[in-house]
């Protein structure tokens, strides 16, 4: 590459060296190549800047951040962002938020970032964007007139059609995406949503190369399946030397969840199939317990709130009706926990249950089987509807809305032989190393790198200057 890396995305790591697979993976994509990481600054500005300024540790690549107002991080990150793109992306058009204002301040959040990256970047520079905060990045870009690439990674699901009628009009993804020369997307039903969307908007074509043609442009739509850091992830679980410590603090046979406390995540349900199998199983004598970490997310958005006290509901229940003196079933802990805690507790865990609604990927599901001592592994009990299922077959694969199938799939995973267990886990984590997310970025950067974009740039922009 002649240019220079730009990545943007929504958080960014302040710390010389973050931690946190994605992070610490383009972390050490751009500690290698060197150039620019942008994010938002967490502070805000009554009249933000136009121009980018430097945050955090700069000694091996540059860190940028664009400002925004409290206006702005209400209408375009909690609003728009938050309470009209993610929850169509989750199938959730029920929880859907309009406002014209929200709407407003996406634009404008992405076209003031977009004037500001066209300021730093240079004509051979290739630009990696990161999710659903800036879906109109490159056309707001290419209308400033930047020729180079521009990448695109989506990290949650890509909306089915029909719940793209829940967006407002200006929310036009096919004109957005269009623009970028490559769309990553998680799973291969992505790319199969993405490209639907495409077929039905008019003008759309899909070429011999796989490329979709819409209008004058051409953009590459592919799935890049993310992962986690998976050797080092491996590493902090087996030094896990308080192993043991851990284990007798929960006592019993740990089923463990770990999830932002999010409405996709499918939490209800899991709580209500962990009851169900304390109701139906055989043995009163045994007593697992299901420890669930969800940390505070986006609790200025309510449905976030709601599904807070729906939890807190049902986990009050559930303990009144099956604690004993000395067995409390249900451990629910509303607070982050250390990266390192999590590790062990995953390796103790006898089950990983992992029940989202919808998720682009999920990681933990990932760093569950990662963390398994491989002479005697645990179990993943995984959603069918999460992006991992795809690829992670092995796992017992579960719908998250049948509290009867999910029950019996904790009944199973707790009474699986050896063998079995053996057998699932290295199938499963065959597939989590195929997908180191190391190996992730850079197949996904070659791509782009390798991404032709048959137009000039500069032509389209004139016959957008002469139409308008
Ligand atoms: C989005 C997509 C996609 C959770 N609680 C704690 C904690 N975590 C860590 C987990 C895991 C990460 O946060 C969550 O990643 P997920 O993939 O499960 O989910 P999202 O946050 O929704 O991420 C998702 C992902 O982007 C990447 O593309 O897979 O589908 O929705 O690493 O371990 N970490 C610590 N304490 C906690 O309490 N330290």
């Amino acid at each position: 590459m002649s240019g220079k890396l730009i990545v943007v995305s929504n958080r960014i790591p302040t710390a010389a060296t973050p931690s946190g697979g994605l992070v610490f993976a383009l972390h050490e994509t751009l500690r290698k190549t060197g150039g620019i990481w942008i994010g938002s600054d967490p502070e805000f500005q009554a009249d933000p800047s136009d121009t980018l300024k430097e945050i955090g540790d700069q000694s091996t690549y540059q860190r940028l951040a664009f400002e925004m107002s409290e206006t702005d991080y209400q209408t375009f990150y909690l609003g728009f962002a938050n309470s009209v793109l993610w929850p169509v992306c989750h199938r959730r058009g029920d929880l859907v938020q309009m406002s014209r204002r929200f709407e407003e301040g996406y634009r404008r959040v992405n076209k003031r970032l977009a004037r500001q990256i066209f300021e730093v970047a240079g004509p051979e520079d290739m630009i990696w964007v990161h999710d659903y905060h800036f879906f109109p990045l490159a056309a707001d870009l290419r209308e400033l007139g930047f020729e180079g690439k521009i990448g695109f990674f989506l990290h949650i699901p890509f909306p089915a059609l029909g719940d793209m009628g829940a967006l407002p009009p200006s929310a036009n993804l096919a004109h957005w995406l269009a623009d970028y020369d490559l769309v990553g997307l998680q799973t291969r039903s992505d790319v199969a949503r993405c490209l639907e969307m495409f077929r039905s908007e008019l003008g759309a074509e899909l070429m011999h190369d796989g490329k979709i043609k819409y209008g004058e442009r051409r953009v590459g739509v592919r799935s890049f399946p993310i992962g986690i850091d998976v050797e080092a992830f491996v590493a902090t679980a087996e030094k896990s030397t308080n192993r043991e410590e851990i284990a007798k603090d929960l006592s019993g046979e740990l089923i463990i969840g770990v999830d932002r406390l999010d409405y996709s995540k499918g939490l209800p349900n899991r709580f209500r199939a962990f009851g169900r199998y304390l109701e139906t199983r055989k043995d009163k004598e045994r007593r697992p317990s299901l420890l669930q970490i969800a940390p505070p997310t986006r609790e200025e958005v309510s449905a976030y709130r709601d599904i807070r006290f729906e939890l807190e509901e049902l986990a009050g229940r559930l303990n009144g009706e099956n604690a004993e003196l000395d067995w409390t079933p249900l451990r629910y802990i509303h607070r982050n926990i250390d990266r390192d805690v999590l590790a062990k507790l995953f390796r103790t865990a006898r089950v990983g249950f992992v029940t989202p609604f919808a998720d682009g990927m999920n990681l933990v599901a990932k760093e569950y089987i990662a963390a398994q001592d491989p002479e005697d592994p645990g179990v993943l009990v995984l959603s069918r509807m999460a992006g991992a299922a795809e690829d992670m077959t092995e796992a017992l694969l579960v719908n998250p809305y049948d509290i009867e199938e999910m029950s019996e799939a904790l009944a199973q995973a707790l009474d699986m032989p050896l063998e079995e267990r053996q057998a699932r886990y290295t199938a499963c984590m065959k597939r989590v190393r195929a997908t180191d997310v190391g190996r992730w970025s850079e197949n996904y950067l070659n791509a782009l790198k390798d991404s032709r974009r048959d137009l000039s740039w500069s032509s389209f922009n004139e016959r957008h200057k002469n139409s308008a």
